[in-house]
């Protein structure tokens, strides 16, 4: 769709962006920063190390294994083995929610676990610690399982993380323990880390309980970490719509859910980028089918609710469905007719992970906003282009680094939940079957597409386009507030949420009318600080631009 609003030429943009750059760095951003085209979808360099000195927001591979696939869970006994710095990331910091079914389940979220490795350890060794540390946590909780995150000196020393658990494991007999080598270094981003985690998971977790839950209609909700609750507001909808929740990969879930994941007929993904391995290695061992779903936004939840509908081809869910969209739609259109008038034509700008830039365009356009630019920090170029570009990425070293498991049918629990024709039929319907489309599609022509932005470049983007909102996370949000533009923080939402669904869309549309609507945002600038030409302008990075 091509946009009537005037927006600066980007290939002018991109010019100022690269401009202070040494011709090298200038060379390499210029791969990751492109003027996006719907309908031809350019190639974006994404998942490659960022540039030495450039102020990134990314994370590291201990962030994405430990932080985001495992943390959620509640009954593990997550054990950070490193310094006791790392140790703080070891409990929640991510606003993963959780529900313990009565007060007396186990609930270890708020622990927080770690080897504390000393200077002594480094130097000799630190297994023997961790081994102490394992056996601690045993006699104190009895966990069902407890797994064990290397950081960066773990591998630097050598420590096997892996022998250590697996003779704890044996020792035990009733509790699972198993391993990540996971170390920070490990890939170019937490994205590794994502990778790491999803081996780990399917090796030591999925398949271990064979028990066939109650329910028709059951799928896996992959890639949803109840952030603020978001899980909750999805697994109300479900309830009504009489869908269950087998196992969810990993907001609100359990070891027990983990290990039975595989007696699901459907793996929904929500988060492509975090889970995507998951959802390929349990559909080569045991047939069930991946599909992409959204339920950011309430129009794509109702799209995202008739697909599952259609997936399992029951006429009474699909009435059911219809239902109950019907029944929430009129609470959700009531609010969007209030706010619309005082939201639409705006700009937003979102910089955030892997699949939320994307996500989020979605509530955005139901406000009526325009997103101008948009990237992921760590996403693959899949997660951009759609999943037909996967063939063709050239694989480096850094990703030879994360193991490729060899995955085969089960001998005996492999069942194909759809015939290949059935899938075809419904791929022609328009079902993102193991498919994902990315994010450039849906984005306007001449929009700005950045991979891995640098603090620099989100200043000029901002000084540059002034829009009304920027979504980003806590590393940005005083920097750009204090710029005159409110930040969204799409990681955290702001202490906010759920976002999800018919109620989340609600939420987001009064959060997001009360920020772009806000007159601070025009004070922000010291009497002292202003001159004739200025008196109206938001503060700029000028001494960027000196
Ligand atoms: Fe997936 Fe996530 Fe995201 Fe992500 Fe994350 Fe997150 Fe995120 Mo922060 S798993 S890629 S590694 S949706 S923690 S819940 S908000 S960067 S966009």
């Amino acid at each position: 769709m091509e946009s009537k609003t005037q927006f600066p030429d980007p290939s002018q943009v991109r010019e100022e962006l690269i401009e202070k750059y040494p011709a090298k760095v200038a060379k390499k951003r210029n791969k990751s920063i492109i003027i996006n085209d719907p309908e031809t979808v350019p190639e974006v360099q994404a998942n490659v190390r960022t540039v030495p000195g450039i102020i990134t927001q990314r994370g590291c591979s201990y962030a994405g294994c430990k932080g985001v696939v495992l943390g959620p869970t509640r009954d593990v006994v997550n054990i950070t083995h490193g310094p006791i710095g790392c140790g703080f990331y070891s409990w929640l910091t991510r606003r993963n929610q959780t529900k313990p079914e009565t007060p007396e389940d186990a609930n270890f979220i708020t622990y927080c676990f770690s080897t504390d490795m000393q200077e002594e350890n480094i130097v000799f060794g630190g297994e023997k610690k961790l081994k102490v540390a394992i056996q601690e946590a045993y006699d104190l909780f009895h966990p069902k399982a407890i797994a064990i995150f290397s950081t960066c000196p773990v591998g630097l020393i050598g420590d096997d993380v892996h022998a250590a658990s697996r003779e704890m494991k044996e020792k035990f007999g009733d509790c699972n323990v198993f391993g990540f080598s996971c170390e920070g270094y490990r890939g170019v981003s937490q994205s590794a880390g994502h990778h790491i985690a999803n081996n780990g998971i399917f090796k030591h977790m999925v398949g271990r309980n064979n028990e066939k839950k109650e329910g028709k209609f059951k799928l896996n909700l992959l890639g949803e970490y109840n952030i603020g609750g978001d899980a909750f507001e999805i697994e109300r909808i479900f309830n009504k719509c009489g869908i269950t929740i087998n196992s969810s990969f990993s907001g609100n879930s359990t070891v027990g859910q983990l290990e039975n994941a595989h007696m699901a007929d459907l793996n929904a993904i929500m988060c492509h980028r975090s889970i995507n391995y998951m959802g390929e290695m349990m559909e080569a061992k045991y047939g069930i089918p991946w599909m992409k779903i959204n339920f950011i936004g309430a129009e794509s939840s109702a799209k995202s609710l008739r697909r599952i509908a259609e997936y399992f081809g029951d006429a009474e869910l699909k009435a059911k469905v219809e239902e109950v969209i019907k029944e929430e739609m009129p609470k959700v259109k009531a609010v969007i007719d209030e706010i619309l008038p005082r939201t639409s034509g705006k700009t937003a700008m979102l910089f955030v992970g892997g699949s939320r830039a994307h996500h989020y365009q979605d509530l955005f356009s139901e406000l009526g906003m325009k997103t101008v630019a948009a990237g992921y920090e760590f996403a693959h170029r899949d997660d951009y282009e759609g999943r037909e570009v996967l063939p063709g990425i050239k694989v480096d070293a850094d990703s030879k680094n994360i193991e490729e498991l060899k995955v085969e049918a089960d001998p005996e629990l492999y069942k194909p939940r759809k015939s290949e024709a059935e899938l075809e039929e419904l791929k022609a319907k328009g079902l993102e079957i193991n498919s994902y489309e990315g994010m450039m599609k849906q984005m306007m022509k001449k929009s700005l597409v950045v991979d891995d932005i640098s603090h620099y470049e989100s200043e000029k983007l901002i000084e540059i386009y002034k829009p009304d909102i920027f979504c980003a996370g806590i590393k940005e949000k005083y920097v750009v507030q204090k710029m005159g533009v409110p930040l969204k923080q799409l990681h955290s939402y702001d202490y906010g949420g759920p976002y999800t669904g018919f109620e989340g869309a609600i939420n987001f549309y009064r959060d997001i009318d009360r920020m772009v609507n806000n007159p601070v945002w025009k004070l922000i600038k010291a009497p002292w600080q202003k001159t004739a030409d200025s008196e109206k302008e938001s503060l700029s990075a000028s001494y960027v631009t000196q």
